[in-house]
């Protein structure tokens, strides 16, 4: 199946006219599929488009299109690569009923897991720097390339009515419930927060896989996965990374008694982010990272949840139980989180200097 693309693709794009191209699968994200194409010297990365996921592509283009202009006049220290041109000069390519976009790839290193402390730091950094260097693009500027993405309060509710129409669910899924809707105060606090933040421009998926390190892992190269790339609050990139980072086991994982924070990973991603966000950080948003994390673990273990009630209709899964164990992960890391608050906001405090 994969290989019949290569006609289509080679008369598509330009870059790859008369190449003998080998193609495969890459990397582990959930929402498009991701392939390496090889003509024997160099390489891209071809993408599947999710449409069911992203229905407004045309926003991520315009988006994108900011951004690069800026990049012009105020140039970042890592690329944030954007679709080649097909030879209509078109990002999106249909091949077969399906949509395609095709990438340089990038060379360098991407991690699953950091393996040095000082990994998260560097990453967190660069997403900090990404911040700061796309403020004055201006957050209300950018589409919503996934309307309400993030808002904890809608995805909340939508679990609250998915679970109502369920007549029945097992102990174990039950137990999972209760503590997501006994989380009602934090999505309280995130509306109190909401209400006050300035609104940014953030990646909003910044797993440490959506980063291209360099072969030394001393630097980064490049982010990916720009389609989520809109308006937001710092609290979201900074609180995905803590989520994901800091975190003892992938959201994959199920031994379940080994899944929890590891402050001292918080305390790196927080330098690392503090770096890149203090000179415009306004002081509630610097405190709106300590309970960053628990926004986001929330916020995806609502989203697992869900899915599994719904039958699995997002996220691609490995196996039937797969999103049920995904939202188990994220409660107990959910419930580490809340139990090293206090651990957390001391970090907080001498990384910024300031009073909780
Ligand atoms: C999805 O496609 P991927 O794996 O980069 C999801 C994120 C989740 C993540 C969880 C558009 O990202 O929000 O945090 O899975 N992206 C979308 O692994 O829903
Ligand atoms: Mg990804």
């Amino acid at each position: 199946m994969i290989p019949s693309l290569i006609p289509a693709l080679t008369s598509n794009y330009p870059v790859l006219e008369n190449q003998a191209i080998t193609i495969k699968a890459l990397g582990e994200g959930l929402i498009h599929e991701t392939l390496l194409l090889d003509n024997g010297s160099e390489q891209w990365v071809l993408q599947g488009f999710n449409e069911a996921v992203f229905n407004y592509p045309d926003r991520i283009d315009y988006n994108l299109g900011l951004l690069s202009i800026h990049a012009e006049t105020e140039p970042l220290a890592f690329l944030l690569p954007l679709p080649i041109p097909n030879k209509d000069g078109k990002g999106l390519t249909e091949i077969g009923g399906k949509k395609y976009r095709l990438f340089d790839f990038v060379k360098g290193a991407t991690l699953q897991q950091i393996n040095h402390p000082h990994q998260a730091y560097i990453a967190a950094q660069a997403y900090g720097k990404f911040a700061a260097w796309s403020h004055e693009v201006g957050g209300e500027r950018m589409q919503e390339t996934i309307p309400n993405f993030h808002r904890l309060d809608l995805r909340f509710e939508k679990l609250v009515a998915v679970s109502g129409e369920k007549s029945t669910l097992s102990p174990e899924e039950t137990e999972i419930l209760d503590f997501y809707l006994s989380q009602q105060p934090l999505v309280d606090w995130y509306l109190t927060q909401i209400d006050q933040l300035p609104l940014r421009i953030t990646h909003n998926d910044t797993k440490i896989n959506n980063l291209i390190f360099a072969e030394d892992l001393q630097s980064v190269q490049a982010l990916i996965d720009l389609d989520t790339l809109m308006g937001g609050y710092l609290m979201y990139d900074f609180g995905d990374l803590v989520r994901t980072v800091a975190c003892s086991l992938p959201e994959t994982a199920t031994q379940w008694d080994a899944i929890h924070l590891i402050p001292e990973l918080f305390r790196e991603l927080l330098t690392g982010y503090w770096e890149g966000v203090k000179d415009m950080a306004t002081p509630e948003e610097a405190r709106s990272l300590i309970l960053g994390g628990e926004i986001m673990t929330l916020i995806m273990g609502l989203r697992f949840f869900t899915d599994h009630l719904q039958g699995n209709i997002y996220y691609r899964v490995a196996y039937p139980e797969q999103n049920f164990h995904r939202a188990k992960n994220q409660m107990i890391l959910l419930k580490n989180q809340q139990e090293n608050r206090e651990t957390l906001k001391s970090f907080w405090e001498k990384s910024t200097g300031m009073k909780p």
